[in-house]
């Protein structure tokens, strides 16, 4: 049998929620199969993140190196970097995917919890590295304020930080995701700017439940490996993608004394 392969460079979530562990889970549930580089080690529960250990950046860009000599890679998802020495490790070690394989940039920031997962030192870098050589990038909206410099209130708001986002830092598609916006009709509406410039929104139901850990690791997995099935499909993968994370949002399990997590065996 074959498969559709992605590479997942991202960090660990020893809770098992976000990170690296999202990232298998989803992409099994796909029917996909997974590689992984592991950017760091988090030492995190459903309630927060204690403390966070760096891979040494020479193995790191070794790890990347060896799988992508021996895997040709339908599409790759990068997650959690933490700082500006594993992003310019990342970028001189995807250097010469960027044009040949689609890559989903999620720009973790702060986790659900609170604690901070990027220095805002490395942020620029993040810019001029990652984001202008990706096909997507994901932010919530915290991020995209941060990526925009615009303060986002509303659709409007959302529809100006994403054209913002492509324009000046270069990447070919934009989706803000809008869980962090309480809307009027109460729903979570979603805004993709695509590679011709158009306006999508894609809206589904909230979910009224309390704080959810590793929706945005999960939905950036889910498109990357749509996106591994179908190039070029984009709104279709963030379509489907929607689905699964609303579906394993739904059904979500209550494992500690924190944060909700995702159910993937739907
Ligand atoms: O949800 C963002 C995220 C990404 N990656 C790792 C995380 C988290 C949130 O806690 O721990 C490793």
């Amino acid at each position: 049998m074959s498969a559709k392969k992605i590479l997942i460079i991202a960090g660990s979530d020893s809770g098992g929620g976000a990170g690296v562990q999202a990232d298998i889970k989803t992409a099994t549930a796909l029917q996909t199969y997974c590689s992984t580089a592991i950017t760091c080690l988090t030492n995190q529960n459903t309630q927060r993140v204690y403390n966070i250990n760096y891979t040494p950046v020479t193995f790191l860009s070794e790890q990347i190196k060896v799988l992508l000599d021996d895997i040709n890679f339908d599409a790759i998802k990068i997650g959690m970097l933490g700082n500006q020495e594993i992003i310019d490790c990342v970028h001189k070690a995807l250097l010469k995917k960027f044009k040949k394989v689609p890559i989903i940039l999620d720009p973790v920031m702060v986790a659900t919890s609170g604690d901070l997962l990027l220095d805002a030192s490395a942020i620029n870098d993040l810019k001029l590295k990652l984001i202008n050589k990706c096909f997507m990038v994901t932010p919530n909206i915290d991020e995209a304020q941060v990526l925009s410099g615009i303060n986002i209130k509303n659709i409007s708001d959302m529809r100006e930080a994403a054209s913002e986002i492509k324009t000046n830092l270069g990447c070919k598609t934009v989706l803000i995701k809008g869980g962090h916006l309480n809307f009027t009709d109460g729903k979570i509406h979603n805004v993709f700017l695509d590679n011709e410039h158009k306006f999508h929104i894609i809206s589904n139901k909230r979910v009224n439940a309390k704080k959810i850990h590793g929706t945005g690791c999960t939905l950036a997995t889910a498109i990357t490996c749509y996106l591994a099935k179908k190039p070029q499909k984009e709104l279709w993968a963030i379509k489907k993608a929607n689905n699964y994370v609303y579906e394993a949002v739904d059904n979500f399990l209550n494992v500690g004394k924190g944060s909700l997590v995702l159910q993937h065996w739907l």
